[in-house]
């Protein structure tokens, strides 16, 4: 069967008035397979459809179980109900369906809002910062303990680093040979980057519940203050620098994570301000000092534990991101270490 058959045999599967007019694959992301499906019945929305990628994501049983706790949280909250996208259950009420070997879930196509790859203006920014910090504030309540460590250390620098240190071991020399810059200038930060993780974990910051992978692509951001935070899979407790620097890693430069060319990307302080002020207003008062201080750097932080995951990906042999081209996991690791770099010369 091709695709668009499989795809319209499987969304027959959901629990939603549905004639399916187009279907269109959605590029942005790593590791799933999402398709947007336009309805060709009156009044009825769009919905989006997203193959779960079981080689990441081990323990999907875990992850959905995270994200249906979560969404229906903020539904319950009136508030906050925009902040996420519904997802549709299944014919059998179910909210992910198990279909020859592989996992799919659906939810509803949010209109009149769309995502950014890289930052347009400060107002943007200050939205995405809004939208992310509310998301924060709206999860507040949940006890952490709710809540499946699906992927453990997921934003843990010690771990990707001896993750990284392995793959160095077992790589062959040429590889190596290609990336020994790229190396070195992780070994640059390397002290720096664990002592920020160390502080962390002895107590120093509360663990809350957190996204994980707010790059500014993963929210949609329309005319209301508030956007609605897509991509669900790797909700899980953490620090809230994991977040506020994920975000800050995307929107404080103007070029996208895989841009090869060093030269151009720039850092703008008003787009990263404009964030900060948006987070925190949208926490409302939650966050602690050293929490608080922790932001405008934390950018570094996580742009850096990708440079890692990326490069490591490479030495692997690129088998966890997709790839365009055999190095384009070199470089979006350059690219991310450039963007380290400019954190830490950062003046604000
Ligand atoms: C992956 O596929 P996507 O774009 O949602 C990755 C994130 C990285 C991101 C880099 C589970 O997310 O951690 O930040 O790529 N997700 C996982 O763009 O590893
Ligand atoms: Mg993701």
């Amino acid at each position: 069967m091709g695709i668009e058959a499989s795809i319209k045999t499987l969304a027959g599967k959901f629990d939603v008035p549905l004639s399916i007019e187009s279907i269109t694959s959605i590029k942005s992301g790593h590791i799933n397979s999402t398709y947007h499906l336009k309805n060709a019945l009156p009044n009825q929305p769009d919905v989006i459809l997203q193959k779960v990628n079981q080689q990441v994501f081990e323990n999907v049983k875990h992850l959905m179980e995270n994200q249906v706790l979560v969404t229906e949280h903020i539904q319950n909250q009136e508030k906050y109900r925009n902040l996420v996208a519904p997802l549709i259950p299944t014919k059998q009420g179910k909210y992910w369906l198990e279909y020859e070997g592989e996992v799919w879930r659906m939810h509803i196509f949010i209109k009149n809002k769309k995502t950014f790859e890289t930052p347009k203006s400060a107002e943007i920014c200050r939205k995405a910062g809004q939208t992310y910090g509310t998301f924060l504030k709206a999860l507040a309540e949940i006890p952490a303990a709710k809540i499946h460590t699906h992927i453990p250390d997921f934003h843990n620098i010690r771990f990707r680093l001896r993750q990284l240190d392995l793959a160095v071991e077992r790589c062959d020399e040429t590889r190596i040979a290609n990336v020994e810059s790229v190396l070195s200038e992780i070994e640059n930060y390397r002290q720096e980057m664990c002592s920020l993780f160390d502080t962390a974990t002895n107590g120093g910051f509360p663990i809350r519940i957190l996204h994980n992978d707010t790059k500014l692509s993963n929210v949609l951001i329309g005319t209301e203050e508030l956007g609605t935070v897509i991509d669900m899979d790797t909700i899980m407790p953490g620090f809230v620098f994991y977040d506020t620097g994920d975000a800050l890693r995307s929107i404080a430069v103007n070029t996208k994570e895989d841009d090869p060319n060093l030269g151009a990307i720039r850092m703008n302080p008003d787009y990263i301000n404009a964030f900060i002020d948006g987070y925190v207003d949208g926490t409302e008062g939650i966050l602690t000092d050293l929490e608080q201080k922790s932001i405008p750097h934390s950018g570094g932080y996580m742009a850096y534990i990708m440079a890692v995951r990326f490069l490591t990906d490479y030495l692997n042999g690129n088998v966890y991101y997709s790839i365009s081209y055999p190095e384009h996991n070199v470089d979006r690791a350059n690219n991310q270490l450039k963007v380290c770099s400019l954190f830490s010369s950062l003046d604000i």
